[in-house]
């Protein structure tokens, strides 16, 4: 067994009050990766609580122990702490700028797939060629413990997966996902269930503001991209992640190696990107790496796909151009 997971299975099996800490808007993969631990440790009788920068979309009301997740961290006296799915305290500042210091000072594990430097402390299980913090969780935590394993587990891990994997249409090491799903079907994990809640169910408002960010469709070079204004979501009534659905649609449009959606919050101006995985002769000229252009705008994460925020000013339009232009620019230059 890897060192760092033995060590991480030896300070799970000794704390007895844990805290565990998932990224800011979490996502299925977060999400499943928090409620798939508190199952675990429940059965070996942990006091878990579970904090959230926050509130998690109203797209993951249908998970059972969602409402486990609060947003207020208690500062109370805990033996560890686990972060999943995000490396770097900066993804969770609402909640550790008030304290920083109480997060240096505890033991503490993070489960991570994401680019980036870890804390500077603490054990880091981390592994940026899986799809999703939940395959990294179950191959863990099912070599230490098969026993645990119930239906109800295999299926916070099976969704973190399937969330993460786009359905399975992202992954890269096809055996390795294909896998640890097959092992998760055979231990209970319902399928259906995921696939119908949340791959397919959306809410009629979310259909028409995805509308709205297809009426607002434009390509420059090799980019595609659409936009809205914070305020506009409140008009659907539907929040941030609901309105990414329209990221995924555009993902499929024929064409464009990239696509952007951008969206303006509050002073700030945020950007998701996408690659194409590409094909054939286009893939020998290597590809797009959204994580070094997203760093160079100011954030993260993996190689296809990556956010970014700066700061709004002027006209929203004129800046939106200037970003796409921006992108442009860097695409060109490492190719
Ligand atoms: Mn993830």
């Amino acid at each position: 067994m890897h060192k760092n997971s033995s060590i991480a299975k030896h300070m799970i099996e000794h704390a007895k009050k844990i805290a565990l800490f998932g990224h800011m808007s979490p996502d299925g993969d977060c999400i499943g990766a928090m409620l798939g631990l508190w199952r675990l440790l429940e059965k070996q009788k942990k006091q878990v609580r579970y904090f959230v920068p926050n509130k998690p979309s109203k797209l993951f009301d249908f998970i059972k122990g969602i409402k486990r997740l609060k947003t207020n961290f208690d500062y109370k006296q805990y033996d560890l702490l686990i972060f999943v799915d995000f490396t770097g305290i900066n993804r969770m500042w609402i909640l550790s700028q008030a304290k920083p210091s109480y997060f240096n000072q505890k033991p503490s594990i993070t489960f991570d797939h994401h680019l980036g430097d870890g804390l500077d402390h603490g054990i880091l299980i981390k592994d940026v060629k899986s799809i999703s913090t939940c395959e990294i969780l179950f191959e863990h935590t099912y070599k230490w413990r098969p026993e645990f394993y119930d239906k109800e587990i295999a299926t916070y891990f099976y969704l973190g997966i399937t969330s993460d994997s786009g359905n399975f249409l992202f992954e890269e090491d096809h055996i390795r996902t294909f896998t640890n799903v097959l092992k998760l079907l055979k231990l209970g994990a319902d399928k259906d269930f995921v696939v119908n809640n949340l791959m397919r169910k959306r809410s009629l408002n979310s259909i028409k503001f995805l509308q709205l960010l297809l009426n607002r469709i434009k390509q420059k070079d090799d980019l595609l991209y659409t936009y809205y204004d914070e305020d506009e979501l409140k008009k659907y009534d539907i929040d941030q992640e609901e309105a990414a659905y329209g990221l995924h649609i555009i993902q499929n449009i024929d064409g464009p190696q990239m696509v952007l959606l951008i969206r303006k919050i509050g002073n700030i101006i945020r950007g998701s990107l996408r690659a194409k995985k590409l094909e054939g002769e286009m893939r020998s000229k290597g590809k797009i790496d959204c994580n070094k252009i997203a760093k160079a705008l100011w954030w993260w994460w993996h190689r296809l796909a990556a956010g970014f925020g700066v700061p709004a000013k002027g006209k929203f339009e004129q800046q939106i151009e200037e970003i796409v232009k921006y992108i442009n620019t860097m695409v060109k230059t490492e190719h």
